[in-house]
């Protein structure tokens, strides 16, 4: 016997013992992992499985779709569509939103997801991720579903996680009682629990951007990475180190591992655009398991979690992590 916690029991046990989950929300998480395992999968036949390259197509945003990215959309799409917990998906790879079609019976739950983050290291074998959000469909909202019924704050979340496709293959949840990690036993082809009640370190001596953009941040931004910069000698009065990896999934697993802060933030290049990271898909979720871990997430200004969505895609510049280095790069902008 085995003393290991699977994903199915760790869910079953927030549906019974802490009264967290209702059923449909349980069988809609099992079904989430499972098509993430499929994901981890094909991400790892890599080259041998023929899925790396390009598609020779655009998403609804501009950008060139890799296979990865247009398989990741369907494994998740068909995995969910049957099931009878879902009333619609939206997709970072799909302009408008996905009915569950008729022939299936309609749930009250809205998945939302990224189905590849970190696309640009697909082919180059670096971690990549899905993240996903889970919403309930508005009460009164009727049989049909509309982007409208999307548009909701991520404060209203009722499930979050990302599943990272690393060394080991990780899937990060949070149905509000705190994050709790799970690693893919690919031997008994289950979820396992590894770790439970996470929590981010409130200082940090690690920040990660993209400072190949340092030129176009604002003010705030610039102040705050060159305090850091400045180290033992500078007014924070100790060295930091960076990082960067271009997929947010592994940056926000770093941090939620051993803290840090992680930023996209506004900048100039395309002044009329929140951001580069989408909010309902990316931001959202990844604010709610950064908060339940003890972090902040912002936008410069207010809370992420608290920002009203006016459309399916759109963007949000991104401060999250460890909750003192946060405060004070929202201090920064308030000042
Ligand atoms: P994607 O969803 O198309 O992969 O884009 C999002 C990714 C994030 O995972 C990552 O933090 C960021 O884009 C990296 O951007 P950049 O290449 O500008 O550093
Ligand atoms: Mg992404």
């Amino acid at each position: 016997m085995s003393n290991h916690i699977s994903l199915s029991r760790y869910l079953v046990e927030e549906q019974r013992v802490a009264g967290k989950i209702p059923a449909q929300l349980r069988l809609l998480l099992e079904v989430v992992a499972r098509a993430c395992k499929g994901i981890s999968h094909a991400v790892n036949k890599g080259a041998l499985g023929g899925v790396l390259g390009t598609a020779g197509s655009e998403n609804v945003q501009g950008e060139v779709q890799k296979k990865l990215d247009i398989i990741a959309n369907e494994v998740l799409i068909e995995a969910n569509e049957w099931g009878g917990h879902l009333a619609a998906m939206a997709s970072e790879e799909m302009d408008s939103i996905y009915l569950v079609p008729n022939r299936y019976p309609q749930g009250e739950y809205l998945l939302l997801f990224d189905p590849l983050d970190g696309s640009s290291n697909i082919d180059v074998n670096v971690s990549i991720g899905t993240i996903f959000s889970v919403l309930k469909k508005p009460e009164g909202s009727g049989g049909g579903v509309q982007e409208s019924d999307f548009l909701q704050a991520g404060a209203q979340q009722v499930a979050a996680g990302y599943c990272v496709y690393g060394p080991q293959t990780t899937l990060v949840l949070t149905v509000g009682d705190g994050v709790a990690m799970f690693t893919l036993d690919r031997e008994q082809g289950s979820f396992v629990l590894t770790q439970e009640k996470v929590q981010i370190p409130a200082d940090t001596k690690e920040f990660a951007i993209n400072m190949s953009n340092m030129r176009h941040w604002d003010e705030p931004v610039k102040r705050y990475i060159d305090e850091c910069l400045q180290g033992k000698d500078g007014p924070r009065g100790k060295d930091f180190n960076m990082r960067w990896i271009a997929s947010m999934v592994a940056d926000v697993h770093r941090i939620l591992t051993r803290g840090g802060v992680f930023m996209y933030p506004w900048d100039k290049r395309e002044p009329n655009k929140p951001g580069k990271l989408r909010l309902m898909y990316e931001a959202n979720p990844m604010s709610w398991l950064v908060e339940q871990a003890g972090g902040a997430a912002t936008n410069g200004k207010e809370r992420i979690l608290n920002i009203q969505p006016t459309q399916l895609h759109e963007r949000v510049s991104v401060i999250l992590g460890s909750k003192n280095e946060v405060d004070r790069v929202t201090s920064y902008h308030l000042s």
